[in-house]
């Protein structure tokens, strides 16, 4: 019998103690999907116990760009928790990771509760403002390599957040350039419709993903609709920005 709750420790106190660990794959622990969403809930309940409160949900794999980078192509999701918040304009301690990535991306918030198959018109008219958002993502385990059940038992690489200044949801979300910068320089250029040709269809993907696992999203909530590009290796002393077309800018540094 798979033990849920001791792997669901595993990846907790990885990820808590920002310390490498390897795949659970290689390690013995062969877990389904099903399995692995286990872990995933038991190791935020976790957090949870330490005081942390939910406060949405991530969606990964959703553009062509990041399926090649990690040589993965099923969309997943994550837990978000008020303690992977990182203000605009904020800082942080790469000692505080074990090796993060940023990805650059549009977040959702949500006016209403949402659950199960819907389209993404209707994941829209749930919304009351969408923002610039950059997510650090930090896998733990080793040389950031993983399968689909390892990954989605570690929170899907969920680490951090960044959100920008949001704005009413009726700007059309489309297709709005976005251009990451570190020091200035472009790292990563792209259009929101490379999330699944319009990150509209993230939020549905996410709302029929998260009512596979018997929830829903909540009024309230933040949904990151997942890496318009490819992620991009932090390092210290970088000051990070992403620039979205019609809806502003959001960005933090890393302490040198
Ligand atoms: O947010 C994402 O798209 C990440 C999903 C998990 C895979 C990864 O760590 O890149
Ligand atoms: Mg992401």
């Amino acid at each position: 019998m798979t033990d849920i709750p001791h792997i669901a420790e595993i990846v907790d106190t990885a990820a808590h103690d920002a310390t490498e660990i390897s795949q659970l794959s290689l390690s013995g622990y062969d877990l389904t999907p099903q399995q692995a969403y286990d872990v995933q809930a038991e190791s935020i309940d976790r957090r949870m116990k330490r005081g942390e409160t939910l406060i949405g949900v991530k969606m990964g794999m959703t553009s062509r760009a990041k399926m090649i980078q990690m040589g993965l192509d099923e969309m997943m999701w994550g837990r978000l928790t008020d303690k992977m918040l990182v203000e605009d304009g904020g800082e942080i301690d790469l000692k505080d990771y074990v090796h993060p990535r940023v990805e650059p991306e549009i977040a959702f918030l949500m006016k209403q509760d949402l659950s199960g198959k819907v389209s993404p018109l209707q994941a829209v008219e749930a919304v009351s403002a969408i923002a610039p958002a950059i997510e650090i993502i930090d896998s733990r385990y080793k040389d950031f390599k993983f399968n689909v059940p390892d990954v989605i038992a570690d929170n899907t690489s969920s680490s951090s957040l960044v959100v920008g200044p949001w704005a009413k949801p009726d700007i059309n979300i489309a297709n709005l350039g976005m251009v990451m910068e570190f020091d200035g320089k472009a790292v990563e250029i792209g259009s929101s419709a490379a999330i699944l040709g319009h990150p509209a269809r993230a939020l549905a993907g996410a709302s029929r993903l998260v009512a596979e696992q018997g929830l829903s999203l909540k009024a309230g909530w933040i949904v990151m609709a997942g890496g318009a590009t490819a992620a991009v290796a932090l390092k210290p002393g970088v000051q990070v920005r992403l620039s979205v077309a019609q809806l502003g800018r959001v960005n933090f540094s890393v302490l040198p």
